[in-house]
Formats: C-alpha cells, structure tokens, sequence
C-alpha cells in the first residue's frame, strides 16, 4: 500500500516552494517578443506569449504557505483564469485592471503593473477590495477604466447578481447592471450607485473621459435579458448629469447590430475612446452565432471629435479575431477587450482577452488605426458588392505592376 507522507520532511516543503517559486519568477519575468513584420498585417502586431494568465497570480493568492497549515504545500484558493482587464496609463506606470476567476467562479479585480506594458506584468499584492451596494454583488467584471476630466479615474464594471424573479429551481437567470466605482489611486475605491437607464439591463458600459454639454457621456449595451440583447439595438449612448447618482434618461443607439456582419447578434464598446485630431477612436466587440456558438471579434469604429455619439468611419469586418491557441478556453471563440493604453509617443497597446481564459497584448499607434479606420473600405452588405470593392483593388494594384 502506498502512503502518501505529510510531508513529513521540511526540505521537502521548502524544496516545493523554491521550485514553485523559480517557475513564477521565470514567468512573470519572461520577455515578451513581438511577431515577426511578416506575421502581422500591419495593422497591428501580436505578442508572442499571453500578458497574463492565471499562473501570474502571486503564490501567495493560492497557495497556504505555512508548513503547519498546509504540509502538501497544495494549492488552496485556485485561479480559473485572468482576462478582460481594463487599463489606464498612471503617472508613467503601465497598468491593468484584470477580472480574475476564482476557480468557485468569482470574478474579481486586481491591478497588474508592467514597466514596458508589454511583459514582467506583476500583480500588486492585493486585489481591489470593492465596495459594495445595499444589493451585494454576486459576481463582478470586465471594469473599464476612464481617467475624466472632473479629476476621478472612474471604474464602470458589470454587476451581477441573481433575477430576484427567477422561478424556483432556475439557478441560472441572472440580472446585469453598469456598477461604477472611482478612486484616485486604484488602492482605495469609492462605490457609487449602479447605473440607471431605461433598459432592462445593462453590460458594457463605459465612460467617456470629457464632459459633452457639461455632462457625463456613457457608453451602454441596452440588453433585454442576461445573454440575449433582444430588442436592444446595439452600442448605445447617452448623457446623465452626475456620477454620484447616474441617471441616463434617454438611450440612443449609436452602433447598431446589423445583419450578417461581425456584430449580428451582440457588440459592446470596449475601452474609453482614444482622442484624436480627426474624431475619437473606438475599439469594440462584436458577436455572431455560428453552429459551432458565440463568435467574439473586435472591431473598430471612428466617430466626431465634437459630437462623439455619431460614428463617421465604419471599417468593414473585424480587426482583431482570436486566432491558434486564443480560441480555445472556457468560453472558445473569443477575443474581447475592454482596455488598451496610449503611451506618449503614440504606440497603443491593446489588452485583449481570448476565450475567457487569458489577457493578451498587441501594439498599433494611433496613427495606423486612423489611417485603418479611414481607409478600410465600409462593409457594402452585400456580395456582388463586395466583390466590386475588391475589384477595385485589384485592378489598381494590377495596374502598377
Ligand atoms: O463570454 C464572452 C463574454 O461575454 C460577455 O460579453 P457580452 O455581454 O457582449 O456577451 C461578458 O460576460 C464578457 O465578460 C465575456 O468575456
């Protein structure tokens, strides 16, 4: 029979701990490298490794690390997984906000800190401790980051919590709402009450980071039910007069789902909108339903530096689909993002997640995603068109050679 010992021995627990602990250091401190030019279509490029996974999430989160307690030196608290992280440039430093995934399912937020915003992300040792409302949260998310001009970094996430009006024995219908939080450092957070719009529910709400006619513009995603849209038309928006009790009485549908596209069935802004000289630069996902599921793609959207809810450029299709190992995870097919970073000179690195699983980073500048935004044909919806639109690129690009 075989006996597994405690431990038994001291070395042995601590020889684990070294190992355990030379494999974390050699993660978190792994260079990143940037694919090679001719593995990226020039509109942005990839990195080689994820930026964060659930194995970047310090030791001591997961692991019982006295002998006495724990003399296995087994995992106790586990780490499903580390996506949709928001992100925000912070005097100089590079930083993310991730959902992590307990591996009970819990979401919650913690701050990760790059040098370079491209690899040695380093989680800060504690997670974010959020406040709650008078109606506790059963589960947190996906928080977007917008640094305002009122002088808050705001913090809008999902809140989720179970439909009070589910019938007995349905553990599965739930309520989704835009829960907001502000802070000055990203350690101490404020909660302010939830968002209220005329929508049944509420996912993908976002900030913008000016004042439109002296109010607070917000991006939101009218939904009907917790999965489905339904009637809910798309990336909505619309303006409320505080923060402090934000009230949007009026929706517009700024982006809409449209038929055979990207966006069919769902889209969602992703991080705030990046300022430009010629309009605001958007990045959002968008979801369709093949036989295979949900696919989650993400697109990019131009819109009027004055009038920032009408969209002036539509680029047709995706600009960022998961591709190879990105579209395998606990929810596969996916690529979504809720933040990126532009840094002083221009770069933008983007922070994607693919497939519920991982955070990810690709680098662009602002310059390519203009002349992307500007430049890329609309989706002519239709194929006879679309098929003139490619035409019409071949035989210019035919004629010169
Ligand atoms: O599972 C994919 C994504 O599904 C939701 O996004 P949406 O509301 O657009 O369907 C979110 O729960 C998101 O966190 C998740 O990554």
């Amino acid at each position: 029979m075989h006996i597994d010992h405690p431990v038994s021995v001291q070395t042995s627990f601590e020889d684990r701990l070294r190992a355990l602990r030379e494999a974390h250091d050699a993660l978190i401190q792994r260079p990143n490298v940037r694919v090679a030019e001719a593995e990226s279509n020039g509109v942005f490029y990839r990195y080689r490794y994820p930026a964060l996974t659930a194995t970047h999430t310090p030791l001591f989160w997961r692991y019982d690390l006295n002998p006495q307690s724990n003399p296995f030196l087994m995992e106790r608290m586990g780490v499903n997984a580390v996506f949709n992280a928001g992100a925000i440039l912070y005097e100089g430093r590079y930083l993310v906000v991730a959902r992590v995934e307990g591996i009970d399912r819990k979401s919650f937020l913690a701050v990760a800190e790059s040098p370079n915003g491209i690899d040695n992300f380093r989680f800060w040792n504690e997670p974010i401790v959020m406040p709650e409302t008078d109606n506790p949260d059963t589960n947190i998310y996906d928080m977007r980051l917008t640094q305002h001009e009122d002088g808050w970094i705001y913090g809008l996430f999902c809140t989720e919590r179970k439909d009070p009006d589910a019938p007995p024995g349905d553990m599965s219908s739930a309520v989704a709402q835009g829960g907001i939080a502000r802070t000055r450092d990203l350690k101490t957070w404020e909660r302010l009450p939830d968002l209220k719009t005329p929508s049944p529910q509420q996912r993908n709400v976002v900030l913008h980071p000016e004042f439109v006619d002296g109010k607070y513009g917000i991006y939101t995603r009218p939904q009907d039910g917790f999965i489905s849209t339904g009637s809910g038309g798309g990336i909505g928006w619309g303006l409320a007069e505080s923060m402090e009790n934000a009230v949007v009485e009026e929706e517009i549908i700024v982006d809409p789902r449209v038929y055979h596209t990207i966006k069919e069935l769902k889209n969602g802004q992703g991080p705030p909108p990046i300022k430009t000289d010629k309009g605001w630069l958007h990045l959002a996902h968008g979801v369709r339903n093949t036989a295979a599921g949900l696919r989650y793609v993400l697109y990019v959207l131009l819109s009027d530096l004055d009038e920032p809810w009408r969209v002036t450029h539509r680029p047709a299709g995706y600009f960022l689909a998961p591709e190879g190992d990105e579209r395998v995870g606990d929810v596969s097919n996916v690529a979504f993002v809720n933040g990126w970073i532009e840094a002083p000179d221009g770069t933008v690195y983007i922070y994607y997640a693919s497939s519920d699983m991982r955070t990810h980073v690709a680098e662009t500048s602002v310059a390519r995603l203009l002349d992307y935004a500007i430049n890329t044909p609309e989706d002519p919806e239709r194929s006879a068109a679309c098929v003139a639109q490619r035409l019409d690129l071949i035989r210019r690009n035919l004629s010169m050679m």
